[in-house]
Order: structure tokens, then sequence, then C-alpha cells
């Protein structure tokens, strides 16, 4: 370990944990977000715009669909322009949901989100709406994945390889993806020149971020609380994702304000409780209040000088990628092998999940189930 990363272990136990976490695929997915994010900037700038002058509705699933949440509340907050996220399962099985919507805002371009191109319910959605005479229009890491088919256009980041099961880089790369569609589609609300400044940020985020989720993890909270406003609450909802999906230990996630309303009667002495961002001092004050029940607390917050969402998003996303993984590992996890989950769930003809039935054979036939650490 080189001197510079020394520090970053401050508190983490001296058994070898943090060089466990560095040797993972995840650590390296989510250190990469340092380059990529500037790939993506470059690859977006240069290609041409989607051309769009429907209300857009967003679907993906698990990340995906916090990816979809993430761009529908930035595109109605930040740019004046109504849209919808929805999980990809209801388009696909009550697309019904939509006519009122579309009765009232006329047709929408549907904005399909995978990393991997081949989830099932995305796929499902999109053909759902082709037939409904939609438009479609994919972001996907995989563009020569089956998304391409029922995909009008496509944004696609194949330099956004991604071996680990959980989504770290590939989320941070997507929402800066999702963004520039928003900028591009609303060019007088200066987003796109910003998103070329924030790319360029990226390697400094990574770094610290590294170094504040050692330190979080090293007091092994036992419960997380993410809390975050806006378009920073489907980001909240993705850290407490990520800590689910690579330490199965409960976490959750919540507007701030709303975490007195009932969610902080689980808070205690093991409680991690971070806002994201947090500028308003109503916000602060929740944080006060958590102390007072005997959580840890801590903030995330925007750039100096920057207070615009996707400023807080990516400043925030490396920590708290860090913070699931490094916890992870001092659970005596593996966060590159999560329990019963698969890098993309396909369903079969009776709608069951084709890798988790043959991933449950496999676990009946080991010794050990997946997702803990080789010994
Ligand atoms: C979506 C997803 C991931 C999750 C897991 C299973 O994949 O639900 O968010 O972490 O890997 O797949 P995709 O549609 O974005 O490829």
């Amino acid at each position: 370990m080189d001197s510079t990363k020394a520090g970053t272990g401050a508190g983490f136990p001296t058994d070898g944990a943090l060089e466990r976490a560095r040797r993972t695929r995840t650590y390296l997915e989510i250190s990469a977000q340092a380059e990529t994010l500037g790939w993506t900037w470059r690859s977006l700038r240069d290609r041409e715009p989607v051309r769009n002058r429907q209300w857009p509705v967003f679907v993906g699933c698990g990340s995906s669909y916090y990816l979809a949440t993430y761009a529908a509340r930035l595109a109605t907050r930040s740019l004046r322009c109504p849209a919808l996220a929805l999980p990809a399962s209801i388009l696909w099985l009550a697309p019904e949901t939509l006519e009122p919507w579309v009765e009232r805002l006329g047709t929408p371009l549907i904005v399909g989100i995978s990393r991997s191109g081949e989830t099932s319910e995305v796929i499902h959605a999109l053909e759902i709406a082709r037939r409904r005479g939609f438009r479609t229009v994919a972001v996907t890491c995989n563009p020569a994945g089956s998304i391409r088919e029922v995909a009008s256009e496509l944004v696609g980041l194949p330099h956004v390889r991604e071996e680990s099961v959980v989504m770290t880089h590939s989320f941070s790369n997507m929402a800066l993806a999702l963004a520039w569609l928003a900028a591009t589609w609303s060019p007088g609300a200066g987003i796109a020149e910003e998103l070329g400044d924030l790319a360029a940020e990226a390697e400094r985020w990574v770094a610290e971020g590294e170094l504040k989720a050692a330190a979080w993890a090293a007091q092994r909270p036992r419960h997380f609380v993410f809390l975050g406003a806006g378009p920073l609450f489907p980001i909240a909802q993705e850290a407490a994702l990520k800590v689910k999906e690579t330490s199965q230990l409960p976490a959750e996630a919540y507007p701030p304000l709303e975490v007195r309303h009932g969610p902080q009667a689980v808070v205690s002495d093991g409680s991690l409780v971070v806002l994201l961002d947090g500028a308003l001092p109503e916000e602060e004050a929740v944080l006060a209040d958590q102390q007072r029940l005997g959580a840890r607390t801590e903030r995330l917050p925007s750039p100096a000088g920057r207070i615009a969402p996707w400023w807080a998003a990516h400043a925030a996303l490396p920590a708290l990628q860090f913070l699931a993984l490094f916890r992870a590992v001092l659970e005596g996890r593996d966060p590159d092998r999560p329990s019963h989950l698969t890098q993309a769930v396909r369903l079969g003809e009776d709608g069951e999940a084709l890798e988790l039935r043959q991933a449950g054979s496999d676990a009946r036939d080991s010794e050990e189930g997946p997702g803990h650490a080789a010994r």
C-alpha cells in the first residue's frame, strides 16, 4: 500500500481488511469513475443530441430505477419539464398507468435505463411502449445488448464495463448521461457546460470519498439512514441499496425531514445517518435530532459554490459506494459476490428469474451459499 493510501485506513483494523477491500473488483470499479466520467463526458459532448419535444418517462430496475427517478426529478426540478419515472415492471405489466398522463401531456418519449441491456423487465417495457407507438431511447453500458432491438435510439457507454454484480461506476456514468440528456432537452438551462467541469472533479471526489468512507465504515455501523431531497432522494435510495446488497445490513433512505415521521423509531447508537447536500438549516436540524437519539451523523455537502443537484450527486457517489464496500468487508462479506444477486435479472417464460434458479441449484451443491468471503 503506497504511503498516500496509508491515511485512508483511519480507524480501520490492521488485520488486512483494507487491503482485502482494495483487491476486490468492486473497489477497482468504484475507483474507475475518476477516469470514466471524463470519457463519458467527451463521448456525449461529441455526439448528436437525442432530439426530443415530448415529455419523458424514464424506466429501469433496481439501481437503474433509482437512475430513472433521478433523471425524472432532474428534468422536472431543474428544467421545468414534466417527467415521470416508473419501475420497468409497471410499464410492462400495467401500461394503463400511463394513460391519464398521456391524455393530459400527449405522447411521451420512453427512456429505458439498463447497465446490462439485458434486464427482461426493461426489454418488455420498451416492447410495450413501441407497440403503443411511443418512441424509445435506451441508456446502457452494453449497446450491443438485447435492448438495442427495442430502442429507436441508443445512448451507449461501452467504455463503462463492469464485472461486479452491484452497480458502481456504471451508476455514476449513466447518471451523467441522463443529466446530459436533460441538458440537451433544455439548452437554455446551462447544464451542459457545467457537466464538463463536473467530470474534471471526479478524481478528487474518488480520493476524498475513499478517505471518508474508510473512517465511517471503521466505526462498524449496524444500521444506515441516507437522507436526500429532490433529485438526491434516489441517490440516497441507491446508497441504501448498495449497503443492503453488499453487507446485508439494514439501510433505508428518506427525504430529510421525513425521518422524524416514524423511521427514527429504529435509530440508535448503532446507526449512521448521512445527509446528502443538506444546504437548508431545516435539513441540518434533522442531523442534530438524530444525534440526540444516539446516531452518528455525517454530511456530504455539494461542492462549494455549486447548488445544482447533479454536482451534489456526483460528489457524494464515490463516498457512498466505498462506504458500502468497506462495511461489507468488515462484515466478512465478499462485495464481488453479493448474496442472491446476479448482474442482470433475466426472466423465463414462467416469470421466474433464470440465473437465480441456477444460482439456487449451484448453492445447494456447494458447501456455502453465495455472499460469504472466500476463506
Ligand atoms: C439492474 C439490476 C441492478 C442490480 C443487480 C440486478 O440491472 O437490478 O440494479 O444491482 O445487478 O440488476 P440493469 O438493468 O441496470 O442491467
